[in-house]
């Protein structure tokens, strides 16, 4: 549309109004809208979706989502662009990898398609889209309904009201530009992938909606927590395999119950899952829940009680061809390669991956480290920056806290030791203890080069400290690493949470020096041979599984890749310090398993 249709406001004002997204960037779509989902059928948006990427903005500008459907022919005005026609792209994807041309587009993109509806009267719809990136604007047959922020948590929204028997059309204007205010801000390691890339479902429910379920081991006893919008008194909870199937009573919509029960515990030698019903009105989730606790002690992490160590690798959530679209198939062979290296801990870095993936480490038995993207420069000091990562923490933990496998929630990553980021992240980090207490907080931190020491004030506010060091690439005098463990004696666990080098595996790559297979090798058996001896090291998540994708790095050996990767990006091609890690974590579970059995031993 040109901007004398009267469907913009004015015509002035579509060319000169800079004010012109603040009414659409309401953040309305957060975790208190969320609704769980868990168990319940959908209709799958999967499919083509007509797309236009749009750099100026013109799109909200001009309004183009109230211009209706009519054929070119038919129209009397020019236009700039027909949501109903033209491009079109899959859902889910990152428009990256679907077209050359928008490789490196940052902007909005307008994501728009049909939408039938005959539901039954005194229904309610609600709309899940599983991830946008970065900021999603949702509109109903050109009604705005809600704005979301964070590209890797899942959102809903309800339909319900502006939905029409018959044909409908859903418009959603997704936009990845990297600003100052957000969460990640405008520099990362990683690439910045814009679009819909995960599912869009829609759930037809009834009038009493269940919003949350939190089921999990506290203490002796099985604690179940419910949310339920509706006007019911009395909802119900089964775990048939324990024979408990007992009344919730509900006030002002909220349930909460303990029950005794003594279920098998999870832990990744018997990953052992309960399903769980739970059931308020017409409404009922489904889940399926393991039982077990982890905590710390002094310097150790315990699970279920016993002392354990984190036999683990970092992963980004990146793909050569797909970007960060995943699935089962990609997720499972991860999970098989981190068990080929010996693991039995993942750090899903930097940002909340695919729920499929926790869901999947409950059943195969990986425990994981789960994070918001709060990474490197952050404005610390901004109010709105700061709801908007509180919120992208809260939609992660109502999430996925129901998964055994998840046990430590990390507030962040490599942030400077300043007091606006010190308020900032213990505010996180109480958010996460409030949202759920089950579990372990921690924060990749730095070493203080200066006195080479493991110093953070952040480290006073969470369980586990995790720990980026780089000797042997960024840090260039590998002895360093010796002193820092004889000069620091942390009052609690510490968790290498990166740490590792370059290693280019194509015909390119250089035969020795920085960049070689060789010398990556090389930084990791000086690593294992430093850190085995510190016994407050009670873990380690090297960097990383596979090659990924990155803008930043444009050497002749990385070309637009961090090359850190174990295994390359074709995720088959194994390094040979993938098997000096595979090495180290088989001797490690060994000597892990003696020591168990021993403790076991004693206690008899
Ligand atoms: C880090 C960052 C990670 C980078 C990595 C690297 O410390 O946390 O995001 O990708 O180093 O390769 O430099």
């Amino acid at each position: 549309m040109l901007e004398r249709s009267e469907l913009a406001d004015n015509a002035l004002q579509a060319l000169h109004d800079e004010g012109y997204d603040a009414p659409f960037n309401t953040q309305s779509l957060n975790a208190d809208t969320l609704i769980f989902t868990r168990g319940r059928e959908g209709l799958s948006l999967a499919g083509d979706w007509n797309f236009c990427v749009d750099l100026l903005d013109t799109g909200l500008r001009q309004k183009w989502f109230t211009m209706l459907p009519e054929a070119p022919e038919d129209r009397v005005e020019p236009w700039d662009y027909d949501p109903y026609m033209g491009e079109t792209v899959p859902v889910p994807s990152c428009w990256q990898m679907q077209k050359e041309k928008w490789y490196f587009f940052e902007g909005s993109a307008w994501y728009t398609r049909p939408l039938m509806h005959d539901a039954g009267a005194g229904r309610r719809q609600i709309l899940r889209i599983g991830a946008a990136q970065y900021d999603c604007k949702v509109f109903l047959n050109g009604e705005f309904l809600g704005n979301h922020y964070g590209g890797s948590t899942p959102f809903c929204v309800e339909l319900t009201e502006a939905l029409k028997p018959g044909q409908n059309w859903l418009m959603l204007c997704v936009n990845n530009t990297r600003t100052l205010d957000r969460v990640p801000m405008r520099n990362t390691d990683w690439f910045n992938y814009g679009g819909v890339y995960r599912e869009v479902t829609l759930y037809d429910l009834p009038q009493t909606i269940i919003r949350d379920l939190f089921v999990r081991l506290a203490g002796s006893k099985i604690r179940v927590s419910a949310v339920v919008d509706g006007d019911v008194a009395q909802a119900r909870v089964a775990i048939p395999e324990l024979g408990v199937d007992i009344a919730v009573p509900l006030i002002d919509g909220k349930g909460d119950v303990s029950l005794d029960a003594t279920p098998e515990l999870w832990s990744p030698e018997t990953p052992k899952l309960y399903d769980v019903v739970f059931t308020a009105g017409e409404d009922q989730v489904q889940d399926r829940v393991g039982f077990r606790s982890i905590s710390r002690e002094g310097t150790e992490i315990l699970l279920n009680g016993t002392p354990i160590f984190l036999r683990g690798i970092s992963v980004h959530e990146d793909d050569e061809t797909l970007g960060k679209v995943t699935s089962d198939t990609d997720i499972r062979r991860r999970f098989a390669h981190a068990k080929a290296l010996g693991c039995n801990y993942l750090r899903l870095a930097h940002y909340p991956h695919h729920e499929r993936a926790a869901e999947i480490a409950d059943e195969m038995g990986l425990m994981l480290w789960e994070e918001i993207p709060v990474y490197w420069a952050i404005d610390f000091a901004n109010p709105a920056t700061r709801r908007d990562a509180e919120n992208q923490l809260r939609e992660l933990i109502r999430r996925d806290r129901n998964r055994a496998s998840v046990i430590i929630w990390s507030v962040g990553n490599e942030n400077p030791d300043t007091d606006a980021r010190l308020d900032f992240m213990r505010g996180l980090a109480d958010i996460a203890k409030a949202e759920d207490p089950t579990r372990l907080t921690s924060a990749a931190c730095l070493v203080n080069h200066a006195k080479l020491k493991i110093e953070d004030r952040l480290a006073d506010h969470i369980d586990v400290i995790g720990l980026n060091e780089y000797y042997g690439w960024y840090e260039e005098n590998f002895e360093e690493l010796a002193e820092i463990g004889r000069n620091s004696s942390p009052d609690r666990p510490v968790v290498i949470s990166e740490t590792g080098a370059d290693g280019d595996n194509t015909p390119q790559g250089p035969a020795r020096g920085l960049f070689s297979l060789s010398y990556q090798d090389e930084v990791y058996k000086k690593q294992i041979a430093t850190l085995r001896d510190l016994d407050y090291v009670k873990g380690m998540s090297p960097w990383i599984l596979y090659d990924f994708r990155v803008e930043r790095r444009q050497g002749i050996f990385q070309r637009g890749w961090n090359r850190k990767g174990l295994i390359a990006a074709d995720k088959e091609t194994k390094k040979p310090a993938f098997h000096t890690l595979a090495a180290y974590y088989a001797e490690r579970a060994q000597q892990d398993q003696r020591a168990a059995a021993g403790a076991k031993k004693g206690q008899t």
